[in-house]
């Protein structure tokens, strides 16, 4: 079942130097501040017992060398999170630590547990973790912290209680309002839409989705109807599948949302195969070059995301400031993410990278991930 396992020094091959200038230049310069804040988290149901108290944060602490660390996202084959674990490992070897990638092929909780159980007893120093299920993760994740292992979520958030830090993409109720006011623009504000959204437990979509229906209670949203969320699993098969059966089912459909970049390129390239390209609205959050075709034949509009590659970056440079005892996790506490520059911790230990940026045909160009 190991499907995956890079050292840093591969990996910092694998990243043009060119290519990290563009897409961090290019992001940073339209998103505004990308500093820690301490807006809304991902929701994370039940809690599970707490680890012990961290002893104090001591800011002046050096990076340990060495550090082992293992990043395991909700599933290998999707290229964002691929983008995401490829920079955090990057991050390890600018601090001389050693870092790897490894998980399951499908985005569920239960493959990931067998993962979890497998790196504590390698005694990682750190373990980073895109959450398939805020809770199912949670006794293993609890089982490494009592080694001492530092936990720290990114993408997609576990309970609270079962880690140290969770580096947010962005604030997911940013996330969630904006994706409806985008929609809302492309349609005019009206009609009926569909949510297409990865596997049914994982947090950060869930999160969001929370956000958008909140968001469409307000008063201009009110010729606005959700009527479906359907569940492509990030799977590109059953994301196209499910694209289908929505516009089926709902001939009045006037949109669709997929937060998630499996689910939106495939339903860009459903729509754009079929009749209703150019009638039915694809949008919600996708990589640069899996939209691009889709922006260029006019089936997309726009979309949102925000920098996967400072996503993993600033999740490598975490773990090794708790790992070092830079910081403990607490709020307000700050630490250094290498040429991200310095971030303060949160409410509940959430740590967010910036706001989300939107792509258009005006500037899709200007990226390459
Ligand atoms: C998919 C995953 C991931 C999410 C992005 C936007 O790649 O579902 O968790 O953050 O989309």
């Amino acid at each position: 079942m190991l499907i995956s396992s890079r050292r840093s020094t591969s990996a910092t091959a694998l990243i043009g130097p060119v290519l990290i200038g563009l897409v961090s230049i290019g992001l940073t310069a339209c998103g505004g501040t990308t500093k820690g804040s301490t807006a809304a988290s991902q929701s994370a149901a039940a809690p599970a017992p707490a680890a012990a108290a961290p002893a104090s944060a001591n800011p002046d602490a050096p990076i340990k060398e060495g550090i082992k660390i293992a990043f395991l996202p909700k599933q290998i084959n999707n290229p964002y999170e691929t983008i995401v674990d490829k920079a955090g490992i990057e991050a390890a070897a600018e601090y001389k630590g050693e870092a790897k990638e490894v998980g399951p092929s499908d985005a569920s909780a239960s493959s990931q547990v067998s993962y979890i159980n497998t790196l504590t007893q390698q005694r990682q120093d750190a373990i980073l973790i895109a959450a398939n299920d805020a809770n199912a993760v949670c006794g293993p994740l609890q089982q490494a912290r009592s080694k001492g292992i530092k936990v720290v979520t990114y993408d997609s958030d576990a309970s609270k209680d079962c880690r140290d830090l969770f580096i947010n993409q962005a604030s997911s109720e940013e996330v969630g309002r904006s994706q409806i006011a985008m929609l809302s623009d492309l349609i005019g504000g009206k009609g009926e839409f569909a949510i297409l959204s990865a596997t049914a437990n994982a947090t950060n979509q869930n999160t969001w989705i929370e956000f958008m229906k909140d968001e469409l209670t307000k008063p201009e949203y009110k010729d606005m109807k959700l009527v479906k969320v359907a569940y492509g699993d990030d799977d590109d098969q059953k994301s196209f599948q499910e694209t289908q059966g929505l516009l089926q089912a709902y001939p009045d459909l006037k949109g669709i949302i997929a937060p998630t970049t499996v689910g939106i390129s495939a339903a860009a390239r459903y729509v754009s195969g079929s009749k209703y390209k150019g009638k039915v609205v694809v949008t919600g959050l996708g990589t640069p070059n899996q939209m691009r075709e889709y922006v260029k034949n006019g089936t997309v509009e726009k979309f949102a995301l925000w920098n996967p590659k400072d996503l993993g970056y600033l999740a490598g440079y975490a773990a090794a400031a708790l790992v070092s005892g830079q910081i403990t996790g607490a709020e307000g506490e700050k630490f250094t993410a290498g040429r991200l520059g310095e971030y303060t911790i949160g409410k509940d230990g959430e740590v967010i990278l910036g706001p989300p940026f939107t792509f258009d045909a005006g500037n899709i160009d200007e990226f390459d991930f």
